[in-house]
């Protein structure tokens, strides 16, 4: 149902293609010309993942795998069986990520907002495209795309990673790592802040279970490290660290194989070889 105040909000125009064709809504989505494009494309990838998993040894949801092409294809098409489901169902999938984005884009222009939710979403389908595109090109065969499975994928993983020795040497990996586990910390404070000012226990001495301005949640931070990066900060912060989470995945990829050859506990030799202590 449409909530009242929900109506001023669906404003007509602001789209980037089709002028007013797509221009509706189905029940609460938004649907326009991205809406059609990502629903066709999402849909065909789905379908097609079925299908090539109806023409694999199971059905077991653990082990399906649809696998991309054999070394000697290089950056060819493969037959369907042989990894051309694989390419097909990447590009459907390509193709309605970016759709979502540019179906984001929409909205926001729409409403009349910045935009950094699809300039968000957009570090993580750069990240799915420097695996499944990037490197692969780079490498000169889609076969370095990794598979579409549960357990397939995280074999892919944990065989590409011991391709290089000790992957937690890699330093990009070591910096995409560090931003993800910051950005979990600083959600959580984030979260379990507003939420003791939103709904505080009835107890101490201020007034017994009233709600809180932000400005106790600054006093919270200097009472507690002398610092409080304020209530608009917070989310800019939160932002800065999980982009930076994605892109340096991305980087930590890309760069072995095409960059470094070898096991990357061997690249900090430049560390070892400095002339302080060599
Ligand atoms: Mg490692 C990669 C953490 C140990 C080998 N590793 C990663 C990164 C991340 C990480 C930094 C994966 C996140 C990412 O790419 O996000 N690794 C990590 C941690 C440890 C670790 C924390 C740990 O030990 C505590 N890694 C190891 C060990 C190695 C190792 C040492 C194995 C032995 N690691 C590798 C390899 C890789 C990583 C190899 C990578 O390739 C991977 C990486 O960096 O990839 C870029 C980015 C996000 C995405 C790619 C998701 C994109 C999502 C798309 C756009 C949208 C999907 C929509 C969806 C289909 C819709 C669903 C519909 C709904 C269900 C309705
Ligand atoms: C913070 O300072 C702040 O401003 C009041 C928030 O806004 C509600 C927060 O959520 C958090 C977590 C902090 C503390 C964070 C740092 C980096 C000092």
């Amino acid at each position: 149902a449409l909530l009242s105040f929900e109506r001023k909000y669906r404003v007509r125009g602001g789209t980037l293609i089709g002028g007013d064709l797509f221009d509706f809504w189905v029940g609460p989505f938004y649907v326009g010309f991205f809406g059609v494009v990502t629903a066709i494309f999402a849909s065909l990838g789905t379908a097609l993942i079925f299908y090539a998993a109806s023409q694999g040894p199971t059905w077991n949801p653990w082990l399906i795998s649809i696998a991309p092409p054999d070394l000697k294809y290089g950056l060819a098409l493969a037959p369907l069986k042989e990894g051309g489901f694989w390419q097909i169902i990447t590009v459907c999938a390509l193709v309605s990520f970016v759709s979502w984005a540019l179906r984001e884009v929409e909205i926001c222009r729409k409403l009349g907002m910045g935009y950094h939710v699809p300039v968000a979403f957009g570090m993580a389908i750069f990240a799915y495209f420097t695996l499944v595109v990037i490197r692969p090109v780079l490498l000169g065969a889609w076969h370095w795309g990794f598979p579409y499975g549960i357990f397939s994928h995280l074999d892919w993983v944990s065989n590409t990673g011991y391709q290089y020795l000790h992957f937690h040497y890699n330093p990009a990996h070591m910096l995409a790592v560090s931003f993800f586990f910051t950005t979990t910390l600083a959600l959580a404070l984030h979260g379990a802040l507003v939420l003791s000012a939103v709904n505080p226990a009835p107890i101490g001495p201020a007034q017994p279970g009233e709600v809180k301005s932000p400005e106790y949640e600054d006093t919270f931070f200097r009472d507690l490290i002398g610092y409080s990066i304020g209530t608009l900060g917070i989310h800019r912060l939160g932002l800065l660290l999980a982009l930076n989470a994605g892109f340096w995945s991305a980087v930590c990829i890309v760069i072995s194989g095409p960059l470094w050859t070898r096991g990357w506990p061997e690249w900090w030799t430049w560390w070892l070889n400095l002339p302080i202590w060599s």
